[in-house]
């Protein structure tokens, strides 16, 4: 059965958030939508004035071009073009281009009448790109404290800013954000190893069932997580990746203005080595 014909009993009419059927129809394989139109936008906006502040720029080594937010000392206002404007105008093209396609991902979750887990998931990236380029730099009064869109450039601000603080593998939130990153390629390696030893059996053999794969792990380690588990896990894992990685960031600079190896003092300063003698309490 040819794609687009099996597609066709899931197109539905209806499940918009806004406009009614206004934009309610496909173009070849891509459902529109309101949202879908204000994607387009926003990324054809955003993409051209990217290439813009390109050309205004000194090179046109990919590695090289860098789009700057405003200097620290411009604080929160509205910067002349060529001096952060540009940067401030691509952002919200970015926001807009990325909150539409989480919103037209909601409106087709609607049509269909599936769960909202891929939006809410998505949702939780934009957060964190908002986090770096809005929310801090907003608590810390400057757009200047976001990170520059360029690719070593943006490289030299991540270096910049954990250097800020010392050494950054000391952020607590840090470390639980880098577990969460690790751990979510551990389930992930096993899921897709998993999956493809039950559905790649030696030639001529039959293709074997979840059982095998829940077998697998109770030999192994007494234990499944079962088919859908795993991806409950996976879906955790991602998730709180992305959450607490927005977390570490926005903590630093804000709440927590020193070095993130003095915040591991609260453990030599508890009462209990208060009268410990040659102790940091004397
Ligand atoms: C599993 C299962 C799957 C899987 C995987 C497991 C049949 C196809 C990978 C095993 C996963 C476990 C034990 C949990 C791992 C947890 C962490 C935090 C890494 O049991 O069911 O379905 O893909």
């Amino acid at each position: 059965m040819a794609l687009l014909s099996f597609e066709r009993k899931y197109r539905v009419p209806g499940g918009t958030l806004v406009g009614g059927n206004l934009f309610d129809f496909w173009v070849g394989p891509f459902y529109v939508g309101f949202f879908g139109v204000t994607t387009f936008f926003f990324a054809v906006l955003g993409t051209i004035l990217i290439f813009y502040g390109a050309a205004m720029g000194p090179t046109w080594n990919p590695w090289l071009i860098s789009i700057d937010p405003p200097d620290i000392a411009l604080g929160l206002g509205l910067a002349p073009m060529l001096q952060g404007g540009l940067w401030q105008i691509i952002t919200f093209c970015a926001i807009g281009a990325f909150v539409s396609w989480a919103l037209r991902e909601v409106e087709i979750c609607r049509k269909l009448g599936i769960g909202l887990q891929v939006p809410l998931a998505f949702g939780v990236a934009i957060f964190a790109y908002v986090t770096l380029t809005v929310i801090r730099p907003m608590l810390m009064g400057a757009w200047g404290y976001a990170f520059p869109y360029g690719i070593f450039s943006h490289l030299d601000w991540v270096s910049n800013t954990g250097y800020t603080y010392g050494n950054f593998h000391y952020n607590p939130l840090h470390m639980i954000a880098v577990t969460l990153f690790f751990t979510n390629t551990l389930a992930l390696a096993l899921h897709g190893g998993l999956v493809l030893s039950a559905a790649n059996p030696p030639k001529g053999q039959l293709m074997k069932t979840p059982d095998h794969e829940d077998t697998f792990f109770r030999d192994l380690i007494g234990y499944s997580v079962g088919t859908l588990g795993i991806h409950r896990v996976g879906l955790l894992l991602a998730v709180n990746a992305a959450f607490f990685s927005a977390l570490c960031i926005v903590v630093s600079g804000t709440i927590w203005f020193d070095q993130w190896v003095d915040w591991w003092n609260w453990w030599l300063n508890l009462p209990i080595f208060a009268n410990v003698h040659g102790g940091v309490n004397g």
